[in-house]
């Protein structure tokens, strides 16, 4: 007999019906957390979280420090998560510099995993690799952006 006896299966159900309701509860836990941290220090844009530690560092710390918590700089890839993240610099009244550049090829911006940048929210004449040395950039509190040198420290955002 190939079959399984009744009291595997049982076994079995009782397993699976324990691991639904396990789930369930995580489920429900991770939103109350989520809700949570975006009440006390954070926003989010779908299923994007930004979190700021209230720091400003330059671009490669910045990147460091977000690469660190296991999350990554912020990078906007639309109006939602631009908006997102401009609601953090509104409240810190401070730039947030962005995880996006053009260290490669001058005037062709790139994520971090060296995709080409698919939304933009440039201020107009930007950006204008100013003085030749602006490869990052900057998101200030209206959420308009602007290349700036990578040096220029800004507040830190990480998205998780
Ligand atoms: C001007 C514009 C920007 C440029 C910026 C920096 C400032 O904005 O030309 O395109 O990125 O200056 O050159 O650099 C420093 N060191 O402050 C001024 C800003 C509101
Ligand atoms: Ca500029």
């Amino acid at each position: 007999d190939k079959g399984y006896s009744d009291s595997v299966i049982e076994t079995l159900r009782a397993k699976v019906n324990n691991m639904e309701a396990e789930l369930r509860h995580l489920k429900l836990n991770m939103a109350m957390q989520k809700k949570a941290l975006v009440f006390s220090k954070g926003t989010s844009a779908a299923e994007k979280l930004y979190v700021t530690n209230g720091e400003e560092a330059t671009y490669e710390d910045a990147k460091a420090t977000c690469t660190k918590a296991e999350g990554q700089l912020a990078s906007p890839m639309n109006d939602a998560e631009n908006k997102a993240i401009s609601i953090l610099s509104l409240q810190y009244n401070k730039p947030v510099v962005l995880g996006i550049d053009d260290k490669q090829n001058e005037g062709t911006f790139k994520y971090l995993n060296n995709e080409k940048i698919v939304f933009s929210n440039w201020k107009p004449g930007e950006p204008n690799n100013d003085n030749g040395v602006e490869d990052c950039v900057e998101l200030r509190t209206n959420g308009i952006w602007n290349d700036m040198n990578c040096n220029s420290k800004r507040l830190t955002v990480c998205e998780f």
